[in-house]
């Protein structure tokens, strides 16, 4: 999704600091505050900094077919979209940085009673299963990944809304100490996403905890993030720690960036071209093939009935 303008603030290739220069600045600075020189080892799965690891693997619900083989960990694991980390796709070492205990998640707006709830504590209540989702991105590539977790449905039961609320809000984390992306300017930083209570309850809304079988991995948005499948993979906002129940639509931060080419809705069309490209067909990571895009991601018999009478909505893009 690069966005092809000059801004102020770019400087040439060869000045920018690339991320293993600045995670080695930052375990040096650890080593000599604290000396926890190993925590931020680049690239490294950190086991002992995730206590849910007991919980993984979780049933696989069989109602959700992908129809398709399992991108391979090992390539997902290195081809992530995270801007907070790197607009490069490699960025499994950088986003190690990301520290995913204490973690919590603040349920606001329009809910009977706003509070905050600790990750784990979460995970005691809600019931894991395992789900393989085929995954679509905006920029016309596709992955298949068996994720765990739990319908979004169960977490907004869990919210208690109130009856006027209509979208969900979702926000990412900001700490740009931690996520050095965020110190580009030019983004409009936290991350931002919603959807309507009618697509945050449908069946195919999945709040994500984990992947391949274990705890979800940093680059993908760990310790909780959303998935929603028939949609472009930007709607699926990453490492959330706030949830708002609001009136007005939330403007999403690809659409705060680039609204003429980034909507709210953002549903899977192979006949509604981006701006700059077709969305025809899609590469399929790690294979050489390139396959026919479906409507709605081929997931239109769980979806296709939310969006009835509201044709003049720009639901493609
Ligand atoms: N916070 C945050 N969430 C995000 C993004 C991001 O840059 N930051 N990228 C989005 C995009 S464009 C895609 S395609 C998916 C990528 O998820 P993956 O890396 O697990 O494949 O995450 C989405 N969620
Ligand atoms: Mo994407």
């Amino acid at each position: 999704m690069l966005i092809k303008k000059t801004r102020g603030w770019e400087i040439p290739e060869s000045r920018v600091t690339p991320e293993a220069v600045f995670l080695n600045r930052r375990e040096i600075l650890a080593a000599s505050g604290l000396g926890l020189i190993a925590a931020s080892l680049p690239g490294m799965a950190r086991a002992d900094d995730d206590p849910s690891a007991g919980l993984y693997p979780a049933k696989r619900n069989d109602r959700f077919v992908a129809g398709r083989p399992i991108t391979p960990e090992d390539i997902n694991a290195h081809y992530n979209n995270f801007y907070e980390y790197s607009t490069d796709k490699d960025l499994a070492d950088a986003a190690q940085a990301l520290k995913i205990r204490p973690w919590t998640i603040a349920f606001e707006g329009m809910v009977e009673q706003p509070k905050t709830v600790g990750i784990d504590d979460l995970l005691k209540v809600m019931k894991l299963e395992e789900r393989v989702y085929r995954h679509r991105c905006v920029e016309a590539w596709s992955m298949t990944v068996p994720w765990t977790g739990f319908p979004l449905a169960d977490l907004v039961a869990y919210a208690k809304p109130l009856s006027g609320a209509k979208y969900i809000r979702m926000e990412t984390f900001m700490d740009p100490d931690m996520a050095p992306g965020q110190n580009q300017p030019f983004y409009p930083w936290p991350y931002v996403e919603g959807l309507s209570m009618a697509e945050a309850t449908n069946e195919l809304a999945f709040m994500v905890t984990g992947v391949y079988g274990k705890p979800l991995l940093k680059q993908m948005g760990a310790p909780i993030r959303l998935h929603t499948p028939w949609k472009y993979g930007f709607k699926s906002i990453k490492s959330i720690v706030k949830i708002s129940f609001v009136e007005e639509q939330p403007l999403n931060f690809w659409q705060q960036l680039q609204s003429s080419e980034y909507g709210f809705w953002a549903n899977v069309n192979p006949e509604v071209p981006h701006p700059r490209w077709s969305q025809a067909t899609e590469q399929v990571i790690g294979t050489n093939d390139r396959i026919p895009t479906q409507l709605f991601n081929g997931y239109g018999e769980f979806v296709a009935g939310i969006y009835k009478g509201m044709e003049k909505e720009p639901l493609y893009m």
